[in-house]
């Protein structure tokens, strides 16, 4: 192909993709700008198409926690890979991730591993419901929990994003046993569990919620949601795939010292391959299939490739934790110093961070529920967006995603986001 720049790309990429790309928000649709398409990233940094260099806060959206192109981590693909690509049948590898995931986790007895966060939610859910014999989930608005049907329901992210929280194509049947509640507000949970007495299978949240941009939980909603969960017999299910191995080795159940019956897994578990989990107690695991009758499977499920991608990014997040110590301190900083600026600046903004999760809302107040995110100006934010990326700050495309932070991020990296920051609210100012 003889396309050079990442308009050409683009162009050529609308004529037969859906919006020029295999994911929404890569569209940059919410920005109002051409996608920059990317040839290869290194460290905190991502190289576009016409060698430009950004430093990187996407992350590919969380899998990589210790940079792009690891060498641990490239080594042990190209090692898996002679080997050969796919077996369908068992391998040690995924005996390995599992076990030491068992390790790293509290209370994490057993897991089943899959190909994407989106298929370790929904067949989490199935489990639930097969278990407790109920139909009724409760999520929460603006939380994402993947593109299954059930859960593509007052959901964040791009489908917030794009306009479309709750998808066309998904059956009012699909949907019908979803029931919504409102981040930060156990009232909201606790009235849809007693109007629903007795039928309510499971409550998933984030544990942090990053797809409506940051917002962590209030201080007691955690706890909170396992008092009713316990009280009303549901599960609490939480979907880690933005904070498992993130947060902390434990991922949020130990950050905030609460314990889900279920949790999910995507991102960092797979070091950049697709993959996905689920798991939780030896008991409600067993109900999986071949042990029991919730029926779950996959041709590519423990795919060789990607269990030796994920196994040596857990092991070296096993064997180094003070990744997290990095991490977690450097995106406190960030953000305090992101903070500092704007008290002089006209422009208001509210930052939020959780560990190493970040995010700008351009908003006068604090942004602790899905309504203050929702209050967020997101035309400020798409020419934030601009602004940074002309100054090599290569940043979520849309106001309802996350800033992730890596290990391969540098004190060097953070001063020159500082200094962009700071040009940015400048010219935001005019
Ligand atoms: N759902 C992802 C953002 N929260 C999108 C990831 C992608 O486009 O790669």
């Amino acid at each position: 192909m003889n396309l050079h720049s990442s308009e050409e790309l683009f162009a050529a990429a609308c004529q037969v993709l859906p919006g020029g790309v295999n994911s929404p928000v890569r569209a940059y649709r919410s920005v109002g700008l051409t996608p920059r398409f990317i040839q290869r990233a290194e460290g905190s940094y991502i190289y576009d198409v016409e060698g430009r260099r950004y430093i990187d806060y996407v992350c590919s959206w969380g899998p990589m926690i210790l940079g792009h192109n690891h060498p641990v981590i490239r080594e042990a693909v190209e090692k898996a890979v002679v080997d050969g690509l796919s077996f369908g049948a068992p391998t040690p590898r995924e005996v390995e991730i599992a076990q030491l995931m068992v390790e790293m986790v509290p209370g994490l007895e057993m897991v089943r591993m899959v190909n994407s966060g989106t298929e370790a939610v929904m067949s989490a859910l199935r489990l639930a419901r097969g278990a407790t014999g109920r139909d009724k989930l409760i999520k929460f608005e603006g939380c994402y929990h993947g593109h299954s049907d059930c859960m593509l329901v007052n959901a964040g992210s791009s489908a917030l994003a794009g306009g479309h929280p709750s998808s066309s194509g998904v059956p009012v049947g699909a949907a019908k046993d979803t029931l919504t509640a409102q981040f930060n507000d156990l009232s909201s949970v606790q009235a849809l569990l007693e109007a629903n007495r007795g039928e309510v299978a499971a409550v998933i949240v984030e544990p942090v919620a990053a797809n409506m941009g940051v917002v962590g939980p209030a201080p007691g909603f955690l706890q909170g949601l396992r008092e009713l969960c316990d009280q009303h017999g549901a599960l609490l299910i939480f979907d880690e795939v933005i904070t498992g191995f993130r947060l902390a080795p434990g991922g949020a159940q130990e950050y905030f010292g609460v314990k889900a019956d279920l949790v999910t897994y995507g991102k960092i578990i797979g070091g950049g391959m697709p993959v996905g989990a689920y798991g939780g107690s030896r008991a409600l695991m067993e109900h999986v299939a071949p042990c029991g009758p919730v029926y779950q499977a996959g041709t590519l499920s423990g795919n060789p490739v990607a269990m030796a991608a994920g196994l040596a990014q857990l092991r070296y997040l096993h064997d180094h934790p003070q990744v997290y110590t990095h991490i977690n301190h450097m995106g406190a900083s960030l953000a305090q110093d992101m903070g500092k600026l704007c008290e002089t600046s006209p422009v208001p903004v509210a930052i939020n961070q959780v560990g190493s999760l970040l995010s700008p809302f351009f908003t006068p107040t604090e942004v602790s529920t899905f309504v203050d995110a929702k209050g967020s100006d997101v035309g400020m934010y798409a020419r934030y967006f601009g602004e940074m990326l002309q100054r090599g700050i290569y940043l979520a495309p849309a106001q309802f995603e996350a800033m992730f932070l890596s290990d391969a991020h540098s004190a060097e990296d953070l001063t020159a986001t500082l200094e962009a920051f700071q040009q940015t609210l400048e010219a935001l100012s005019h």
